[in-house]
């Protein structure tokens, strides 16, 4: 149908949806295509903060996670909190293609995607992401993720000293629990993210997703980015759903999954992306996030909460990538 392809992604992440464009209609897969659209995001540093040395962890240092999925056979690859590799999207694809697994982790991602071929071991911080780091820990001497955890007076490492007054509460190494703080959450109006839906002649979808996750995040932590259903997901008999914000909330939803399922039932896509985000919202008044859901005929829509979403979409009826906005 003249509806296809059709190339969706989170954000105004223009060249993304110019280089997904430009692969699917020279003929390459969706899967391929997803890969060239978030690989330009990867390289160009989307808003300064896709890809390596967008969101430094705690330490400063910056890790990726990935997903792609296949909707016709919904084989999916990801990597998460990858480290020293910068082709996050094409791990994913590795994993996907050459591996009997759905996701590597850590420096194993790493080391697998090396000996695959990609470049590494690199350093995945930029000038940006040490600055940003270095004013935090100026500025901020509390860590953002840590619960019923108290700062130090200098700033970290987060054990209390011995002599602090939290007496026995102290765990191992000064550790403590049981004490209050509120913690401020990461603001994500960074965008991140990219993730991202090809359609091609046919209909048939891919999804991807790549990210650097939550700025100041424990060095550890794995967003929604590498989860299949949560950051994307594709069916090919249904439909495509990306997703961005507060991964450690939204993750605990599956999202994109809620959004291809509901439209499996029926609903439109505004409804279904309405719905998904509602339910989240519902559970955690204060959470950020936003989804876009394409349904097999093309037709696409999009709900946030929290923040204004904007995605992009390039189909054969437009002259070029049209951004579109959505109002929480
Ligand atoms: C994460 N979902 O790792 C990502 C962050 C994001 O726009 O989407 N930021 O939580």
């Amino acid at each position: 149908s003249s509806k296809f392809p059709l190339v969706v992604s989170t954000w105004p992440f223009l060249e993304a949806v110019r280089a997904g464009w430009t692969a699917i209609n020279g003929g390459l897969s969706s899967v391929d295509a997803v890969v060239e659209g978030c690989s330009a995001c990867e390289l160009l540093r989307c808003d300064g903060t896709v890809g390596p040395g967008g969101s430094p962890d705690e330490n400063s240092e910056s890790t990726i996670d990935a997903l792609i999925m296949n909707g016709a056979t919904m084989e999916v690859g990801a990597v998460a909190a990858m480290r020293y590799v910068k082709d996050g999207i094409k791990a994913a694809r590795l994993v996907m293609l050459y591996t009997e697994h759905t996701m590597l982790a850590g420096d194993q991602a790493s080391a697998f995607a090396i000996s695959m071929g990609l470049p590494g071991p690199s350093n995945l911080s930029s000038t940006e992401s040490m600055e940003k780091w270095t004013k935090w820990r100026e500025n901020q001497c509390q860590p953002n993720f840590r619960k019923n955890v108290l700062p130090t007076n200098s700033c970290g490492p987060y054990h209390l000293k011995k002599d602090s007054n939290v007496g026995d509460q102290c765990l191992v190494d000064g550790f403590c629990e049981n004490i209050r703080m509120k913690s401020s959450r990461v603001d994500f109006h960074n965008h991140d993210t990219i993730s991202m839906a090809i359609f091609d002649k046919s209909g048939h979808i891919a999804v991807g997703t790549s990210t650097n996750g939550a700025s100041f995040k424990i060095p550890g932590r794995v967003g929604d980015g590498p989860i299949a259903g949560s950051s994307a997901y594709a069916d090919d008999e249904v439909g495509a759903c990306g997703a961005t914000g507060d991964g450690d909330i939204m993750m605990r939803f599956l999202p994109c999954y809620q959004v291809v399922e509901s439209m499996r039932l029926g609903m439109a896509p505004r409804r279904a992306a309405k719905d998904a985000i509602s339910r989240i919202a519902k559970k955690y008044p204060t959470f950020v996030g936003a989804v876009f859901a394409v349904d097999k005929n093309g037709t696409h829509a999009g709900a946030c909460y929290g923040w204004t979403f904007q995605y992009s979409v390039r189909s054969p009826s437009m002259d070029d990538v049209e951004v579109f906005t959505v109002y929480p």
